[in-house]
């Protein structure tokens, strides 16, 4: 039987079915992605989608949205409670948006902030040149020491010299803790306030895998489809002095109507990283990530700051002699997906990079563990061996779809 999809499009139709294939059949390594739950699609592909709910819950500029409200009001408890935050904002359309408002809430234009730089491990939100967040505001960077790991010193010297008015701590392509707390006293010590980007690790804090940011920051903003597993979306949690600043910040100052199909996902992600069992996955993510940068370092490749304790690795490609967009496009030949990824002090262009980013999430997801990590790792070796082989990528493709076809994520599809 044909679906309504296949009968209306079925250009799209196809492509939708060629992209389940593609996921079900090829390694996924990319830090920032996952594959969320049927209940979590089912959410979003939803009717709410139909609905305008501009204002908040019981506060709105359109008639009909008793039912979307309890959507929302779900949401927002629910991730208040998954994080112990007091207030908690989730219309946010993406991570970017999330910081855009965010800004907008704590800050005036010009205003100086300190964040991680970009070719360091930073977000291009965190003060980027290209990105708004760097035209309208006075960024002033922070990086990584000889080591390749934060250097809270450094970071205070910084701070008490430029006395940002904000200060924000997170990374998209760093593979350490990151302690809060040494934040907060950095920012207590120059007046900053203390906003942390948790956008990669928040599935981590919700699964009581890396420590939380919440009692140390005055706002948090994160994404709920990296490592939390929910859909392609923001969200924001602050102390309760900043919740109208922030409210009115996301909306109207940013966004007009909120996705209400994919807030009520959101509300699905939080109710399952609530469960017992996400704690169970957060902690396996981390230990598959050790796993992967173990072996990885076996094969002659250098992880940076010597290994991990979160979600994702960076891998140094030079011992191999290879760039990180010949890896990444070698690797998508072989059937595993990865990003490039520039490694700190990298010697080549953004577009080319030394280095790879990997991550554990979807594998996880996927029911992967330790074994299937190190036999990925002697995957990832063969292949950047051999860049070019067409034979060695055929047949490190074919052992991706073996090992897949006893992992497969959407076994249904
Ligand atoms: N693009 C995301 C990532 O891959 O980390 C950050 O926005």
């Amino acid at each position: 039987m044909t679906t309504p999809l296949q009968r209306t499009d079925p250009e799209i139709a196809e492509i939708i079915r060629r992209e389940v294939e593609r996921q079900n059949t090829t390694v996924q390594l990319i830090a920032s992605e996952n594959f969320t739950s049927r209940a979590v699609l089912e959410a979003q592909g939803s009717v709410l989608t139909n609905k305008y709910a501009e204002g908040y819950p019981h506060k709105r500029y359109y008639g009909g949205n008793a039912v979307v409200d309890e959507a929302e009001d779900l949401a927002r408890e629910r991730a208040c409670r998954l994080f112990g935050a007091p207030h908690a904002n989730v219309q946010p359309h993406s991570g970017a948006n999330a910081n855009m408002a965010a800004f907008m809430a704590l800050l005036e234009p010009g205003d100086k902030v300190m964040g991680m730089r970009l070719d360091q491990g930073g977000h291009l939100t965190h003060g980027s040149p290209v990105n708004f967040s760097g035209r309208m505001y006075h960024f002033v960077a922070y990086g990584v020491n000889d080591e390749e790991v934060l250097d809270y010193d450094a970071i205070r010297d910084l701070a008490r010299r430029e006395r940002p008015k904000l200060l924000i701590a997170g990374a998209t392509a760093y593979p350490r803790l990151i302690d809060f707390a040494a934040f907060r006293e950095i920012a207590d010590e120059v007046g900053a306030l203390l906003m942390v980007d948790a956008a990669h690790i928040a599935g981590l804090i919700a699964g009581g895998a890396h420590p939380s940011p919440v009692p140390y920051a005055d706002v948090v903003t994160f994404t709920t489809h990296k490592t939390l597993r929910g859909p392609r979306a923001g969200a924001i949690l602050c102390r309760e002095e900043y919740a109208a600043a922030v409210d009115k910040a996301v909306f109207p100052g940013l966004q007009g109507g909120p996705l209400m199909h994919v807030v009520a996902a959101k509300a699905v992600a939080f109710r399952e990283a609530s469960r017992p069992e996400f704690r169970r996955y957060a902690a396996d993510v981390v230990a598959n990530a050790a796993a992967l940068a173990d072996a990885l370092a076996a094969e002659g490749f250098r992880i940076v700051s010597g290994g991990t304790e979160n979600h994702l690795m960076l891998v140094d490609l030079r011992p191999f002699a290879v760039t990180g967009k010949v890896a990444q496009e070698a690797l998508d030949r072989a059937g595993i997906t990865t990003n490039k990824n520039a490694i700190p002090n990298d010697p080549e262009k953004p577009f080319v990079t030394s280095g790879l980013r990997l991550g554990t999430a979807a594998v996880t997801t996927a029911g992967m563990g330790p074994g299937e990590m190190r036999e990925i790792a002697s995957m990832i070796a063969r292949v950047l061996r051999a860049v070019g082989d067409d034979a060695v990528a055929a047949e490190v493709r074919e052992q991706a779809a073996r090992l897949c076809s006893k992992f497969t994520p959407y076994p249904d599809a």
